[in-house]
């Protein structure tokens, strides 16, 4: 069952004077508009200024927690509200299964900051958090790293940890809390100010689910035991929205760990922009890095300022965004223009049948 949720105003929700235009840029005056809390099996709940409503899927229009949607209650203006428009995107960060067939999913929609979990006590490495930082800068989201459960580690592991995740995100704040003792939570306060929007992505166990009950003052989501070998237990297996306390919206997700980075080219450049900026400076303008003379980015390896390891990891990400065929991105941009344009003529065929049924009967 989906969380009760109080009703809020659209600016707590999120709202602004740009949806405001993007919605009155839809056809129909009256549109309701509404924030996608939470999908289950075709039916989204939607927070509305109203309070939240069940929605049915609508085919074509494949919806995301995060989304602004616009309602209607036409026919009849008393029956359930239907799925019209998704107001269009303004960030999304997206994932994309290894199968190059597969649809690529949205995972969180209209979002400020994703906040990457990582725990102490985790498994998370850090050429998976490469990935994840990665997604979150192609999200157009601004990724934040939050090392969490500080209170099971030393500080010097502590710092360890900071260490490898700074150098794996450069120019990415970190954070450290713990949700046991509450430390480092107010170096939270800046990504959650009122109507922002945060999502909390990571490994199963990293201890998600129990932030976002923190911030919103309860037990508003399930929580679970972490194995014996660290791993968790995918206790949260479904995203959500949550409004929490000081006004801001969480979106809680389940733990993912593959993550493939093929279509996420921006985003694994901006993660190594130091390598990026260092192949800037190699003598050849198609230099490979290996063995050739006047390469800065061997030159910065044996200096000690660059990891051979990270170069390594560079190389694969990079092999990883130019494995998708154009074929196979074709068929990814052709599928989001059909999903458009099914979408548009369902809306139409609705809108014909009502106004045949409104319409008098012929004499
Ligand atoms: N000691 C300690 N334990 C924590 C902390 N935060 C979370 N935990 C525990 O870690 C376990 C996993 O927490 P969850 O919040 O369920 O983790 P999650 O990231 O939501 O996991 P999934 O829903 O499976 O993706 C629970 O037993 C929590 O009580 C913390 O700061 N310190
Ligand atoms: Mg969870
Ligand atoms: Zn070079």
């Amino acid at each position: 069952m989906p969380t009760a949720l109080p009703a809020l105003s659209l600016s707590e929700l999120g709202w602004d004077d740009d949806w405001a235009a993007a919605l009155a840029g839809q056809s129909d005056p009256d549109l309701i508009p509404g924030r996608v809390s939470r999908i289950d099996r075709g039916i989204s709940t939607v927070l509305t200024a109203d309070g939240a409503v069940r929605v049915a899927a609508v085919a074509g229009l494949r919806l995301a927690v995060g989304d602004w949607v616009a309602l209607t209650d036409e026919p009849t203006g008393s029956g359930p509200l239907v799925l019209a428009a998704i107001l269009p995107r303004r960030c999304a960060f997206r994932r994309v299964s290894d199968d190059p067939a597969a649809r690529e999913q949205v995972v969180a929609a209209n979002i400020d900051s994703v906040l990457l979990v990582d725990a102490v006590d985790g498994q998370l490495s850090a050429r998976h958090l490469e990935r994840y930082v990665a997604l979150a800068w192609q999200s157009g989201a601004t990724p934040v790293i939050v090392i969490t459960k500080s209170d099971l580690a030393s500080p010097a592991e502590v710092d360890q940890f900071v260490a490898a995740a700074t150098e794996v995100a450069s120019g990415v704040a970190v954070h450290i809390i713990s949700a046991a003792t509450g430390q480092g939570l107010e170096q939270l306060a800046p990504y959650l100010a009122p109507g922002r929007t945060v999502a909390l992505l990571g490994l199963s166990g990293a201890g998600k689910s129990t932030l976002v009950n923190l911030l919103a003052g309860g037990q508003v989501l399930a929580t679970g035991a972490v194995r014996g070998d660290g791993k968790g237990r995918h206790t949260t297996t479904y995203r959500e929205l949550v409004p929490i306390m000081g006004g801001a919206m969480v979106i809680d997700t389940p733990g993912m760990r593959a993550l493939s980075v093929s279509t996420a080219a921006d985003g694994v450049a901006q993660v190594f922009t130091d390598i990026e900026d260092l192949a800037g400076h190699c003598r050849f303008p198609d230099c490979s890095h290996t063995t050739e003379q006047g390469c800065a980015v061997q030159a910065a390896i044996d200096a000690g300022e660059l990891s051979a390891v990270r170069l390594v990891s560079w190389r694969q990400l990079l092999s990883e965004t130019t494995a998708e065929s154009p074929q196979v991105t074709r068929r990814r941009v052709l599928e989001r223009k059909r999903e458009k344009a099914t979408a548009k003529a369902g809306r139409s065929r609705a809108r014909a049948t009502e106004r045949k049924l409104a319409s008098p009967p012929p004499t």
